[in-house]
């Protein structure tokens, strides 16, 4: 009985009116992701405070080398005794990629150079700094007002990161097609461009409309054939995100999506991943903010913070 009460009440505010102090572009936005799943923001590109996040994220990859290990290595797969793994695109505890020798520690590696050349990552994912400008970025103004929007309440953000992809051999879990399943009824991530992308540096597909739609739902992966087939290259809804630095795309990702593989170079992605507040679930695991830096947001960016995110 509890379960149908909290269904039910999980429904409510889709599809609500916008509310009447929305903007026009804002209403714009909102109408855009209603009809297809997605919407682009371009309000940041080639403006100054992203070109300073840009250079800040570049220093913390590259120099403090920052991210979460134990970090996946293509070189230490082998393509007989990994090829369980391989089925299922690594899609396996950490532990047990541990157990199988398939990863390596921050001790493991002496420079970011050392790293790339040993180990070849296909992923380094690095958690949301403590810092005033990654957090006002992650929450902007605009981006809320259409989250709350297309949500009828005032989420949380729940994850937070960024992740640099590198060209790779072998597909891990994302680089397939698949639907989120943080949230049944209310899910949004923002995707935060750090460099411009390409189909050869991993742009981002997506397939408008599919949030509702009852195809490709009885496994959790799909190859490009599969997906192709009905929503082939190039047609309407196939969505293939090139697009300049300090793009955002906002998407409903209990749509049809998957992260393309970089062929050269590679590409730096922020994350935000948008829930409603759920009783009795901590989330300082996903990220956590000092409170100066708390304090610094505006208060309607405050609110998007569990507090069990909050430390010091
Ligand atoms: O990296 C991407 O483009 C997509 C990531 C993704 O599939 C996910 O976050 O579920």
């Amino acid at each position: 009985m509890i379960k149908v009460i909290l269904e039910a009440g999980a429904k409510i505010g889709r599809k609500a009116s916008p509310p009447e102090t929305m903007g026009p572009v804002a209403k714009a936005k909102l109408d855009s992701l209603r009809d297809r799943g997605f919407v682009m923001f371009d309000h940041l590109v080639g403006t100054p405070e992203f070109a300073k996040i840009q250079a800040d994220l570049k220093k913390r990859i590259e120099g403090e080398m920052k991210f979460e290990f134990p970090c996946l290595a293509q070189t230490r797969i082998d393509q007989q005794k990994h090829a369980d793994l391989i089925e299922r695109s690594f899609r396996v505890p950490a532990s047990e990629l541990e157990r199988r020798g398939l990863t390596f520690e921050r001790s493991d590696i002496h420079s970011y150079e050392d790293l790339l050349e040993r180990f070849k990552p296909s992923t380094l994912k690095l958690l949301m700094p403590d810092d005033h400008d990654y957090f006002s970025l992650w929450l902007d103004p605009l981006l809320l007002s259409v989250i709350e929007g297309y949500m009828g309440f005032q989420p949380i953000l729940r994850e937070a990161y960024v992740r640099r992809n590198f060209p790779c051999s072998y597909k891990v879990m994302n680089h397939n097609w698949h639907r989120d399943t943080n949230h049944q009824h209310h899910l949004l991530k923002a995707f935060i461009f750090f460099n411009e992308c390409y189909v050869d540096t991993g742009a981002h597909r997506y397939i408008a409309g599919s949030v509702d739609s009852p195809l490709f739902r009885d496994k959790v992966y799909y190859s490009d054939e599969e997906i192709e087939t009905v929503f082939p290259n190039g047609s309407n809804d196939h969505i293939i995100s090139e697009v300049p630095a300090g793009t955002i795309i906002l998407e409903d990702t209990r749509g049809l999506h998957k992260a393309g593989i970089p062929q050269r170079h590679y590409r730096d992605l922020g994350f935000a991943v948008f829930v409603p507040p759920m009783l009795f679930r901590g989330g300082s695991e996903y990220f956590t903010i000092s409170k100066s830096v708390h304090a610094s947001l505006m208060p309607g960016q405050q609110a998007y913070i569990g507090r069990s995110n909050i430390i010091g």
